[in-house]
């Protein structure tokens, strides 16, 4: 089944040429309203005891993450405070937390995470 997508009358590739409203253009395709969920950012915070290597091994596995990618986001929450390990919608963002808190305590490690609205 093709999905259409919605298309902004004006904008690059649209109907209607630069600006329908303006030039007097007319928006001949038919606008379908495609449902966006609401995203949130699952937030990692910095604590003293929690092994930098245990961080990036939660960045790799849980939230897909190259060694590389999950060694920069670790470094920036320990230098900021907080940092973004990944956007998803609620209901993963929600497990990705509870997955981290419990991987965390099976280990002994204080690492908190929280869920953010985009
Ligand atoms: N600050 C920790 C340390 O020096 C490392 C750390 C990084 C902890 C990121 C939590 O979310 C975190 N061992």
């Amino acid at each position: 089944m093709a999905l259409r997508r919605r298309v902004r009358a004006g904008a690059p590739g649209g109907p209607g040429g630069s600006d329908p409203l303006r030039e007097g253009g007319v928006a001949t395709r038919t606008r379908h309203k495609v449902a966006r969920p609401p995203r949130f950012k699952v937030v990692l915070f910095n604590d003293d005891y929690t092994p930098m290597e245990f961080v990036v091994e939660i960045l790799e596995q849980v939230f897909q993450k190259s060694p590389a990618e999950a060694t920069q986001i670790m470094l920036h929450v320990h230098h900021n405070g907080a940092g973004i390990a990944g956007v998803y919608v609620l209901e993963v963002a929600e497990t990705k937390v509870s997955t981290v808190h419990k991987l965390a305590e099976e280990r002994g490690h204080p690492l908190r995470a929280g869920v953010e609205p985009e």
